[in-house]
């Protein structure tokens, strides 16, 4: 039977349940201004923008490979490339909803229709706490980044440009 409107988990209530599922009981805070971009989503928390989760979905060989990146760092596309052995294109929003079940802006690190295999920026270990987008431009929840790498399955990465 089709759920109805009221019935229909909202972005943010299918993040919490799958944080749930995965053992997080996850704090999703829900802001009145934009959580869209790192910077945004910092100055919402009041936080630095490096313990933002930056959730960037790529396609390696064609299929949707996701990096958790600081939202510090500038992802470069060669160290994906180098860690899959695979060519990386950018996944463009209609990608980034198929593989994900969201919206660029809101999609959060984990809840996905289908595991998609997943990079952690290293950067991210260095902090107690970091904060994801949980679903929608407005909704982020702070983890620790051990919980972030145990509930991905993550490969902590290298993911900045090499010096
Ligand atoms: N809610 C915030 C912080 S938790 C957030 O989702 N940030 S984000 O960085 O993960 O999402 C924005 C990212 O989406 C941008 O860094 C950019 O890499 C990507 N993006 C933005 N517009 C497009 C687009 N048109 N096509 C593909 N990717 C895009």
């Amino acid at each position: 039977m089709a759920l109805s409107m009221e019935q229909r988990p909202s972005a943010s209530q299918r993040v919490q349940a799958a944080l749930s599922a995965a053992g997080i009981a996850a704090r999703i805070e829900e802001f009145p201004s934009s959580t869209r971009t790192a910077q945004e989503a910092a100055d919402a928390v009041g936080t630095s923008v490096g313990q933002i989760v930056k959730s960037l979905v790529f396609l390696a060989g064609g299929v949707p490979v996701l990096a958790l990146v600081s939202g510090a760092n500038r992802l470069d596309p060669a160290r994906l490339g180098a860690l899959t052995g695979l060519e990386i294109g950018k996944a463009d929003a209609d990608a980034v909803r198929r593989a994900t079940g969201y919206s660029i802006g809101g999609v959060p690190p984990t809840g996905f229709p289908a595991p998609i295999p997943t990079f952690v920026d290293r950067d991210l270990l260095q902090y107690d706490v970091v904060w994801a987008a949980a679903g929608t431009p407005r909704h982020v929840f702070p983890i620790a980044p051990n919980d972030l790498v145990r509930i991905t399955g993550g490969q902590v990465s290298d993911l900045r440009p090499s010096p």
